[in-house]
């Protein structure tokens, strides 16, 4: 993670000097580093008043490694998080179940559409296909989840819920 901060913030500075001849807006269409370095609080970040937020979670692969970007995230219970086909795909979002708070598993379950299992979500084949999930009822704590095509390769991530 901290090797991740580093090269995007990198990427940041060189961007900056560059005098512009790079193709930024290839770069920013696929990972927008700039949100995530920094680990502040997004833009926009408008107040849960009852319907909840919706966060994004980009499914990419990055030279030879796959991950979730960002790859840990904090939301409230309530919340949405859509997670994005960016590249490296087919995906999906799969939660350990014994490393999820007890009680999760149910809202869980009914908070993520097609599953192939429980617990595990379908399968994303199409290039900028959305997952949504919906932590409506969740109780506080860490979820952690993983990629089911590349849980070898490292793909897993973490959400942590706040009431
Ligand atoms: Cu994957």
């Amino acid at each position: 993670m901290r090797v991740t901060s580093m090269v995007a913030g990198l990427a940041f500075v060189l961007a900056a000097c560059g005098g512009g001849e790079q193709k930024a807006g290839d770069q920013q269409t696929t990972a927008t580093p700039g949100q995530t370095a920094g680990g502040a609080a997004p833009a926009g970040g408008g107040a849960p008043a009852g319907g909840g937020t919706t966060h994004d979670v980009n499914m990419v692969l990055e030279g030879s490694s796959y991950k979730y970007v960002p790859e840990q995230l904090t939301i409230k219970s309530g919340d949405v998080v859509r997670f994005h086909n960016v590249s490296g795909g087919p995906h999906n979002v799969s939660f350990w179940a014994d490393s999820i708070p007890s009680g999760a598993a149910e809202p869980l379950k009914a908070g993520m559409p097609d599953q192939m299992a429980p617990l595990e979500g379908s399968l994303l084949t199409e290039p900028n296909a959305v997952y949504t999930v919906n932590f409506a009822g969740a109780p506080a704590g860490e979820y952690k989840y993983y990629c089911l095509p590349h849980l070898a390769l490292g793909m897993k991530a973490k959400l942590t819920v706040e009431q």
